[in-house]
């Protein structure tokens, strides 16, 4: 039996949450409460550095969302979430990739920007090349794969509501906007999605986070 430890409102492990709903895979799911659960004794042996999601599969656990879903693919390979040529599988990795180092960072940098608005000038440009980027690589595909989901989508798509409740708008970019468009309606998203409350509680924790970080610097 597979034992995902997650948070409904983290990104980074919904992004498993969404695999293992795609590829129907039954599991038990256990909330860890970020403000403070993660440290506890109990969680940080399952992951020293505090971080959700884990995924416990038999004797096998598993942190880092990234080596999650490649191990999920490995080992529950049908339905496939990595399309078979060398080209696009690494588009798909390239995806996850500037997902991962160039847009999830600048999330919280949104969410101050929010804040005072006069702050970081270049952060909008800098969105701007990623959105950029993800359309060139979306091509005319349904997906970033191709015709089907894979976990280009699974990790892009799940920094887009985020960024889109953030102000960033899609508007000059039609064929990412569809595309965003089509994975919400996918059950898998619509399973796991999160309401206006649980956006402000998510962006409440992240101001929260931000600010201790700040104060340790100093
Ligand atoms: N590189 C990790 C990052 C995971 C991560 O940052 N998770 C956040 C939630 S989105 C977390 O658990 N934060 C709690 C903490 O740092 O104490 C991954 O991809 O799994």
């Amino acid at each position: 039996m597979l034992t995902f430890y997650y948070h409904p409102l983290s990104p980074i492990a919904r992004r498993v949450w969404i695999a293992l709903l795609e590829k129907g895979l039954s599991f038990d799911a256990v909330v860890i409460n970020l403000n403070g659960q993660q440290k506890k004794p109990d969680f940080l042996k399952l992951n020293p550095f505090h971080h959700v999601p884990v995924l416990v599969d038999g004797d096998l656990r598993i942190l880092e969302s990234l080596a999650i879903l490649d191990y999920l693919e490995a080992q529950y390979p049908s339905p496939s979430l990595l399309p078979p040529t060398p080209a696009t599988m690494t588009s798909v990795r390239m995806v996850q990739m500037v997902t991962i180092n160039e847009l999830t960072p600048k999330l919280p940098a949104l969410v101050m920007s929010r804040e005072s608005p006069e702050g970081d000038e270049g952060l909008w440009q800098q969105i701007q090349t990623i959105l950029g980027f993800l359309s060139e690589q979306l091509g005319n595909g349904a997906y970033f794969g191709g015709e089907c989901l894979s976990l280009a989508d699974v990790t892009a798509g799940t920094a887009f509501p985020f960024m889109t409740r953030l102000g960033v708008e899609l508007q000059g970019y039609p064929t990412l906007a569809a595309w965003y468009d089509r994975i919400l309606a996918r059950e898998s998203w619509q399973k796991s999605q999160f309401d206006e409350e649980g956006f402000d509680t998510w962006k409440r924790w992240l101001l929260l986070q931000i600010k201790r970080r700040q104060r340790r610097k100093k």
